[in-house]
């Protein structure tokens, strides 16, 4: 009985969470009051530019965050570990970045800015398209150019969209000025939101970055760069490609801030301080997060040719945002060995599969696949209702869900 009230009271306290990004509720079978219910941690120092202080060394989490965060990451990673095999069966065609390893900086940012910002990103973006808010499921049927996918099948990859997430941008660089023009609108509208323009470390030595760093200082617009530097521009590591690889300096005029992008405390604490610069009118401010990507760049780069699997093996077991935010709850007694494993994707953690709403049918990808492959979807697109039933999606009123032909 008594284990039972724990297990409901534990239920009820973590269903407030499921309002936030990603977040379900998970049971433990030990009290709530058993747990730490916040800690503090160290964070790494950033390296500053231009500015007398930076974010703070200290990072208060709940148990509450910990966990969403954890089971955020964790459902990111399993996404893209599910794309990589849904690619290589060839249920996914064409373009394909995945964005593995690189989990805490779009958690971080999501953790450290309202919903109501606004953040545009480059092609690497099945992790943003989720923290944004689309479900696995849309996203997963966009990537196999399903109707029920969160552009209607036609982006695949590089092309998704949310509210106040403007993708998904093929051209290397050319989302930053367009992230710009997103902060000058919300600068003239006067409602004190902020863009999030992200590039990577390919993308930092293109003329428009620099032109679009220049406009933002001048009008004071409220823009947070970010580089995401995962040390490699397709096969050339930041050495090769970049005279000064300071990223966070790039702005010269502009204050930088160098961040430790594997560390989710890290990263929201940097994006806090960056957003309450733009917010109190001090015009852009440059972030660079370092991190990893640990495939290759897309699913035609096994990733080793230009670097060891010794090096990648290395991040994984050394830095990885994943286990390093695992390893600061339990032994902060913030969470159960048993919760941890109910959120950690095993392939017979059927809880974990439908919690995470990623168990996929591999199968069902197989034979559905002609009935949404263009020119057939384009079809479904263009002349819905002349189709024979058995061939469209049935999912009539919300026409994001797939219906029984492509029940994902
Ligand atoms: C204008 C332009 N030039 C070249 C390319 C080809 N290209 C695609 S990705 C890429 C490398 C970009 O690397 P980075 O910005 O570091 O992003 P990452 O893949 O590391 O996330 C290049 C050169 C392109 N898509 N657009
Ligand atoms: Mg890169």
């Amino acid at each position: 009985m008594q284990n039972m009230l724990t297990l409901i009271s534990n239920v009820f306290r973590l269903g407030n969470a499921s309002k936030n990004v990603g977040a379900r509720m998970v049971a433990s079978t030990r009290s709530f009051a058993d747990f730490t219910p916040q800690a503090s941690f160290d964070v790494k120092k950033c390296e500053l530019h231009r500015l007398e202080a930076g974010p703070s060394e200290t990072a208060v989490l709940t148990r509450e965050q910990g966990l969403q965060y954890y089971r955020t990451m964790q459902t990111m990673r399993r996404m893209e570990l599910k794309a990589d095999q849904l690619y290589k069966q060839k249920i996914i065609r064409g373009f394909c970045h995945l964005y593995d390893g690189q989990e805490a900086c779009a958690m971080g940012i999501e953790a450290g800015i309202n919903p109501t910002d606004h953040l545009i990103t480059a092609y690497r973006a099945h992790g943003y398209t989720f923290t944004r808010g689309v479900s696995v499921r849309e996203i997963l049927a966009e990537l196999t150019g399903r109707r029920g996918g969160v552009a209607k099948g036609k982006g695949g990859s590089m092309h998704m969209y949310a509210k106040h997430f403007y993708g998904g941008n093929g051209i290397v660089g050319a989302q930053v000025p367009l992230g710009a023009g997103v902060a000058l609108a919300c600068q003239y509208q006067g409602n004190n939101q902020v863009c999030v323009a992200l590039y990577g470390d390919g993308a930092a030595n293109q003329g428009q970055i620099f032109e679009s760093f220049n406009m933002a200082a001048l009008w004071k617009l409220p823009c947070i760069f970010i580089c995401e530097n995962n040390k490699f521009g397709m096969g050339t590591s930041v050495e090769r490609s970049s005279a000064s690889t300071d990223y966070f300096k790039r702005g010269d005029y502009i204050p930088g801030i160098k961040v430790d992008g594997m560390d989710v405390l890290c990263v929201r604490e940097a994006i806090k301080f960056a957003a309450d610069y733009c917010r109190a009118g001090k015009g852009p401010i440059v972030m660079e997060l370092e991190t990893y990507r640990y495939h290759g760049h897309s699913m035609s780069d096994p990733g080793v040719s230009y670097r060891s699997r010794e090096e990648i093996q290395e991040v994984r077991s050394k830095s990885d945002p994943i286990t390093m935010l695992k390893e600061r709850m339990l032994s902060n007694n913030m969470a159960s060995v048993e919760e941890i494993k109910v959120l950690t994707p095993s392939p017979t953690n059927k809880y974990t599969d439908r919690h995470t709403n990623i168990h996929i049918d591999t199968q069902t990808y197989r034979h559905r696949w002609s009935n949404s492959f263009f020119p057939s979807s384009f079809l479904h697109y263009l002349l819905p209702s002349s189709l024979p039933l058995g061939d469209r999606c049935r999912d009539q009123e919300s026409d994001r869900g797939c219906g029984p032909v492509c029940d994902l």
